[in-house]
């Protein structure tokens, strides 16, 4: 362990954070929400990321969007492409937050598996309607009744988020090539990327007897450095958090923190492709 985080954290702020998430509202009148896609290995906890998201937003337990029935059918291998929102309010005042993700597993190493690079293009892109199941053998077509070929401004997706356990050995370098075309793709689209390690209680002990040593486990800040090694993305665009699993029955507020602080992180992301897309639409 550091003695000193090696990252500050904002312990105790929450409510500054839930503030700001519940006040966002994208500023261009054509985007409806901020789409987040959400990919990465099977068991990442990329389900878990946006079921702990909601919680932490809602300051409860939330039933979940994206439900991970390991035993199910629909299960971690759902390759649906499908929108989760977050409801806000209840009754009367009932309406969502401005922003929605997507998941999909993207990087299996078994490429009859997971959904193919250039699938994940088409979904970055908007050109992906609600719905599609995605086949690991062969692209969504342009003739397909799935394929949206004009898709508006809330189509595309504004921020890129790739999920990774921590708590795995090194990544298989049929994936890391995967995972580069992909964030490549990104940056030809201009689609800010952010990752996030999961699975970090699993690492370290003093982490999982308290997550405020996040940035104080030497093994963590190793982990971390190596995945932005292998992946590209540098080393502050890496966040780290602990998801909702099994067991709790309450919201603990600083796992919420790193979930909030995240959260945040993929916002102003994402908002800064919007604005920058109302500058390009205004010929500005
Ligand atoms: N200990 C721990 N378990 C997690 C964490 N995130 C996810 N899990 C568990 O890992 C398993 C896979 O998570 P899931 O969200 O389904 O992964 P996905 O396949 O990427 O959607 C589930 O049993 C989760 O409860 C985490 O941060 N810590
Ligand atoms: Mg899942």
């Amino acid at each position: 362990m550091f003695e000193k985080p090696w990252r500050e954290i904002d312990w105790g702020n929450n409510a500054e954070l839930l503030k700001e998430l519940t006040e966002y509202a994208p500023q261009n009148e054509d985007v409806r929400h901020l789409r987040v896609l959400v990919y990465g290995p099977v068991g990442a906890g990329k389900s878990s990321l946006i079921n702990s998201m909601t919680s932490a937003l809602l300051r409860r337990m939330a039933i979940p969007a994206a439900v991970n029935n390991p035993q199910g059918d629909e299960g971690s291998f759902t390759l649906q492409y499908k929108s989760h929102r977050i409801r806000k309010g209840r009754g009367q005042t009932r309406s969502y937050f401005p922003f929605v993700f997507n998941d999909i597993m993207g990087l299996e190493h078994d490429q009859n598996v997971g959904v193919r690079a250039d699938d994940i293009k088409l979904a970055m892109m908007g050109h992906v309607k609600e719905g599609y199941k995605f086949n690991p053998l062969s692209p969504l077509s342009t003739s397909d009744k799935y394929y949206n070929p004009n898709p508006g401004p809330d189509d595309r997706v504004h921020v890129l988020v790739l999920v990774l356990s921590a708590n795995c050995p090194a990544t298989n370098t049929e994936v890391i090539k995967k995972m580069k075309e992909v964030r490549q793709t990104a940056r030809d689209l201009g689609i800010p990327q952010i990752a996030i390690g999961t699975h970090i209680d699993e690492l370290c002990d003093e982490i999982e007897k308290d997550v405020k040593n996040v940035y104080k486990s030497k093994s963590l800040k190793r982990k971390m450095e190596l995945f932005s090694a292998e992946v590209g993305i540098p080393l502050n665009c890496i966040m780290a958090l602990k998801n909702y699993s099994e067991g709790e029955m309450k919201n603990n507020p600083d796992m919420d923190t790193l979930l909030l602080t995240a959260l945040k992180h993929m916002v102003d992301f994402g908002d800064d492709l919007i604005e920058e897309m109302s500058c390009t639409a205004n010929g500005s």
